[in-house]
């Protein structure tokens, strides 16, 4: 059996379908609503936030990152925060109308009863949306203003590397470490637990390692400095 015929069985869902069909250049399915996945979104249900399609074939980030990783990753996971963060929004409409960043920075004035749905499920929406756009392979490394604040915050690329490595690594259980710019204009290195994320303080995701088992587990196994180190291999960062 082929790795792709293995995945096309795999993964034999509407979701996984429509994304095998749209980033293997084959046309893609008419749109239907998305599949359920058991014990979350209770199937069928539509809303206002989607799963983003990945930029690239999930294979691209080989081998740092494996095929068979990131189609679980996106099609399952992320779609998985997606379905949950509109079912708890579902009986709510004027929540609806809220972006990602208008709910993470609201939480306190959310209905206690969805509160904690929305923390895990919108952070996790946008922790996810925000990392597929900044991997790539090979690597774009910072340039021009990004990499001289990088020079002046942390000593250089190679110290900042080993900022988010430690910190990645820091880390006990699920979370993710971010390189973010605050609401003041400083980067900084922090880590996060669960799926919370510095846009709760209104500051801007620039790079973000996921160290949930979720993102490495099926290549790395428990040897997670690896993959913290293969992360660090396949940044994305603008052209500054
Ligand atoms: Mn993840």
């Amino acid at each position: 059996m082929t790795r792709r015929t293995f995945f096309q069985s795999f993964l034999a869902g509407t979701l996984a379908s429509r994304f095998l069909s749209s980033t293997s250049g084959v046309a893609a399915e008419p749109s239907v609503a998305p599949q359920g996945l058991p014990g979350t979104s209770g199937g069928g249900l539509t809303g206002p936030f989607t799963l983003p399609p990945l930029p690239y074939k999930p294979n691209a980030l080989e081998p740092y990152i494996d095929a068979e990783t990131m189609t679980i990753h996106h099609g399952k996971h992320h779609a998985a925060y997606v379905n949950n963060l509109n079912k708890a929004l579902a009986p709510y409409p004027d929540l609806q109308k809220k972006s990602l960043e208008e709910l993470l920075q609201g939480l306190d004035s959310l209905p206690a009863e969805i509160r904690t749905t929305v923390r895990n499920n919108a952070g996790g929406h946008a922790n996810h949306s925000h990392l597929w756009k900044t991997l790539a392979n090979p690597a774009q490394k910072p340039s021009g203003k990004l990499a001289k604040e990088i020079d002046q915050t942390f000593g250089g690329y190679e110290k900042w590397k080993e900022e988010m490595s430690k910190t990645a690594m820091g880390i006990f259980g699920s979370g993710w470490a971010w390189f973010a710019r605050g609401k003041d204009g400083k980067l900084f290195i922090k880590p996060y637990p669960n799926q919370d994320s510095p846009v709760m303080e209104g500051a801007t995701l620039i790079y973000g390692i996921d160290v949930w088992e979720h993102a490495y587990y099926l290549k790395y196994r428990n040897l997670r400095a690896d993959y913290v180190k293969a992360c660090l291999e396949i940044t994305n960062f603008p052209v500054a």
